[in-house]
């Protein structure tokens, strides 16, 4: 018993009949990249050692404030959606820990969950807190507001769930907690904007001071929805004065969909680590607004270049860089299972452009004012095929080759679909 839930002699099979053609695909960019200096098998490794994490709650369809369209053996508890995630990492081998959100993953015994978890060959990333929904029995209402609220006894409850969050993560052997608040307004004059940040901020210090040394605190900021007029933490400029009043172990998480349309994300990925507050990243695409869409299935040139500032962040890094990467979309149309083993290719397929990057030959191109050349430089990274690199790192580390063709050989929803039990039609986003 291996404790992985697809046949690996499923994976053998069809990898050993994929594997001719990629080892010549494989060997062919090998020869490419070597005539650019490059050796493939340095670049296949960096992107073994690659990982970002998946969200228990992608697991699930997601929905839209319409309608939410569940499918036949959908995860309907933790354990289910661990079990998918292990599947993600099974075929993927780029996604090897699960972010979990509370209180939607409560269980009894967080010892047990982290055995459960481990068994399958996957670990616990940031645990994500929850004070923009109201649950059972809870008794007061962030209908107005969490960590910001004008109510103290709401305010202490969203710090005693932060620090709840805290504790269960300690048990799973994470370390970081991420924050992300609805907090904001729909009218003009519904908030004083500079008196509501106060109240974030006293709020905020009291979760700061229950983190253990060696943990992370990441501020998520996002710019609308729920709040459609001011959100309390709405971009990088609210996050990134908010994690230096707080402390060294405070830094920004840098969702993608969290901007205004054609913000420039890579700018402000510089700008961040620049203050020594780059902590992380939600991984999505949008085409018009919010966080939706799969990774890099809208724009993967804009994910190109945030990896490129990150690998020019590692070649000049500041203290405590080490920033955690995770996917965060909403899976509307498509088997869960499949948008996340894709998202986790495109990501992993654009950190391995920006390492084909001649960064040599772009500073000089850069400090000459070489415009074009600077261009080309990245624009010929970008222009790459990388997928036999990603492809062997999956072959190699027992992964599939074709994940796709794999994942539904395997009949995996099929067989889920009969075991678990259905999923309700609620409308919403979960
Ligand atoms: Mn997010």
């Amino acid at each position: 018993m291996t404790g992985l839930p697809i046949s690996t002699e499923l994976v053998d099979e069809l990898n050993a009949v994929s594997r001719p053609a990629l080892d010549d695909e494989y060997d062919a960019l090998g020869r490419k990249l070597a005539r650019r200096g490059i050796a493939i098998d340095a670049v296949k490794d960096k992107v073994k050692a690659f990982g970002v994490a998946v969200p228990s709650w992608g697991a699930g369809r997601g929905g839209t404030r319409f309608a939410k369209f569940p499918i036949a053996g959908e995860p309907t508890n933790i354990h289910e959606k661990l079990e998918d995630c292990a599947v993600i990492q099974q075929l993927g081998r780029a996604t090897p820990r699960v972010s979990p959100h509370f209180p939607w993953d409560f269980v009894d015994d967080y010892a047990a969950l982290r055995e459960e978890a481990e068994s399958y060959g996957l670990g616990f990333d940031a645990v994500n807190s929850n004070t923009f929904q109201d649950q059972p029995g809870q008794p007061h209402s962030y209908a107005t507001g969490s960590l910001s609220s004008t109510r103290e006894a709401t305010r202490q409850q969203a710090i005693a769930h932060n620090i709840e969050c805290i504790a269960i993560g300690r048990k799973l052997g994470s370390r970081a907690l991420t924050v992300w608040v609805g907090d904001g307004t729909n009218f003009p004059g519904q908030q004083d904007l500079g008196r509501s940040l106060d109240r974030y901020l006293d709020a905020a210090a009291q979760v700061y001071a229950a983190l253990p040394g060696d943990w992370t605190m990441m501020l998520e900021h996002k710019m609308f929805e729920p709040a459609f007029y001011s959100s309390v933490i709405a971009d990088w400029g609210s996050s990134l004065l908010a994690a230096q009043a707080l402390g060294d172990k405070c830094k920004c998480l840098v969702d993608l969909g969290h901007h205004a349309p054609n913000v420039n994300i890579e700018q402000i990925v510089a700008r961040l680590h620049h203050a020594g507050k780059l902590g992380g990243f939600h991984f999505n695409d949008s085409k018009y607004g919010d966080d939706d869409l799969d990774s890099g299935s809208i724009n993967p040139h804009q994910l190109f270049l945030v990896f490129n500032e990150l690998i020019e962040a590692e070649r000049n890094p500041r203290s405590g860089f080490e920033p955690a990467y995770m996917i965060d979309q909403s899976h509307n149309v498509t088997d869960p299972i499949e948008s996340m083993l894709s998202s986790g290719e495109t990501i992993a397929g654009c950190y391995a452009r920006a390492l084909l990057v001649d960064r040599d030959a772009l500073h000089a191109a850069q400090n000459d004012n070489d415009v074009m050349l600077a261009f080309r430089t990245l624009r010929g990274a970008y222009e790459t095929d990388v997928a036999p690199i990603l492809s062997k790192a999956r072959d190699e580390q027992g992964g599939a080759i074709d994940w796709l063709a794999t994942y539904r050989r395997s009949k995996y929803r099929e067989r889920k679909s009969q075991e678990r039990k259905s999923v309700g039609l609620g409308a919403g986003i979960v």
